[in-house]
């Protein structure tokens, strides 16, 4: 028995604003961790009383080979990463892996694509028919493939879309610095596209690329700013990998505390929407993913493996979960 457990919703907690200034957000992230922990934890109580995580399975449809220069990014075609352009997955492999997800408890399937955008013709036309495969195994879908266009985002929503993942990554002020091939207003507009078309927004960056607490800030001002939320915010650490010019800049690892801080802020300043504890998993240790969970964190990528780098295994995740003292397996709908 949880005899914790806040059974009404602290209301007074969750409330929904748009308005953010950069400051505002600067300051949660600056606050003392112990009051910090404190606002995070009254809105995630109040929001999410049960403590329930969604487990998210990923896998690479298309790997490699993309076109983008994303600094962090091992399937860049401009970066010298050990990963090379693979054929992509035809839907039947594709749907075995979902189902084998489900019955390993995931309740929400990602599906990637190593693309600048996506591309009408006969891999458009599988990727309709996987979003409604993993639809019909009862699991949320979740694509990311890039740019599209109205058209494409209409397609998916009619397949059964769940939600669409598009990073913003960095803070305006920081893009630059990490992506040459698209620029930040590029990312809005696919953004806006997808929510045009009735499919729910998944979005979020990436900490650890040598960026400030002001572009931390500046990211999540954004973020929290877009109307309405998106309705899931991957929080992703730098997984800095051979051969791309982040890993080369051998920067330092993410501290487990500055996650922990990322995840509260995001937490506070989007009380209702999934923050995803995503890449980067594996350097935070037990400790920091628990923290990560009390400040706000409610999903994880489950599965031995994310894009094309490692994420702890679906044994050591069950074990973490059940030490949390947290639940699973959040109804699809909820999102
Ligand atoms: N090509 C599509 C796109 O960029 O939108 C979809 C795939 S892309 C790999 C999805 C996201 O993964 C990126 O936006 C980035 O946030 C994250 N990502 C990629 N490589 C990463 C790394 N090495 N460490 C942390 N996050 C990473
Ligand atoms: C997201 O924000 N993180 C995931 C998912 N969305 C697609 C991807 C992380 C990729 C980490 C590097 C790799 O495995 O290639
Ligand atoms: Fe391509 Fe996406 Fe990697 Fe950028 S993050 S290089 S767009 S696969």
């Amino acid at each position: 028995m949880n005899l914790l457990a806040t059974k009404e919703p602290i209301s007074a907690s969750v409330v929904l604003r748009h308005d953010w200034t950069v400051g505002e957000v600067q300051d949660l992230l600056d606050m003392p961790l112990m009051d910090l922990l404190w606002q995070a934890q009254l809105v995630h109580r109040a929001a999410n009383p049960g403590y329930r995580v969604q487990l998210a399975s990923l896998l690479s449809v298309k790997t490699g080979g993309c076109q983008e220069d994303c600094a962090y990014c091992p399937q860049s075609m401009h970066n010298s990463s050990d990963v090379t352009g693979q054929p992509e997955l035809s839907v039947q492999p594709v749907l075995d892996r979902a189902k084998a997800a489900k019955n390993a408890g995931a309740d929400r399937f990602c599906m990637g694509w190593a693309w600048r955008e996506i591309r009408d013709g006969a891999p458009f036309e599988a990727m309709l028919a996987m979003v409604t495969g993993v639809r019909e195994l009862g699991l949320e879908a979740c694509v990311t493939a890039g740019m599209l266009t109205d058209q494409q985002a209409v397609r998916l929503a009619e397949a059964g879309l769940t939600s669409y993942n598009h990073n913003l990554d960095t803070s305006p002020e920081n893009y630059e610095n990490i992506i040459s091939s698209r620029t930040f207003q590029d990312r809005l507009d696919t953004l806006q596209r997808v929510r045009s078309a009735g499919i729910k927004l998944c979005c979020g960056g990436i900490i650890g690329m040598g960026e400030s607490t002001m572009d931390r800030a500046s990211l999540l001002q954004v973020l929290a700013n877009l109307t309405p939320h998106p309705e899931s915010v991957p929080i992703n650490g730098l997984v800095a990998v051979e051969g791309t010019p982040l890993e080369e800049l051998d920067l330092p690892e993410v501290d487990p505390l500055e996650m922990v801080r990322m995840v509260a802020t995001a937490r506070i300043l989007m009380p209702r929407s999934r923050v995803r504890l995503s890449a980067g998993r594996e350097q935070l240790g037990r400790e920091g993913q628990i923290l990560c969970l009390q400040a706000g964190a409610d999903s994880i990528f489950y599965g031995d493996t994310l894009l094309t780098t490692g994420n702890p295994d679906v044994e050591a995740d069950r074990e973490l979960l059940a030490q949390a003292g947290v639940q699973v397996n959040v109804v699809a709908s909820q999102e």
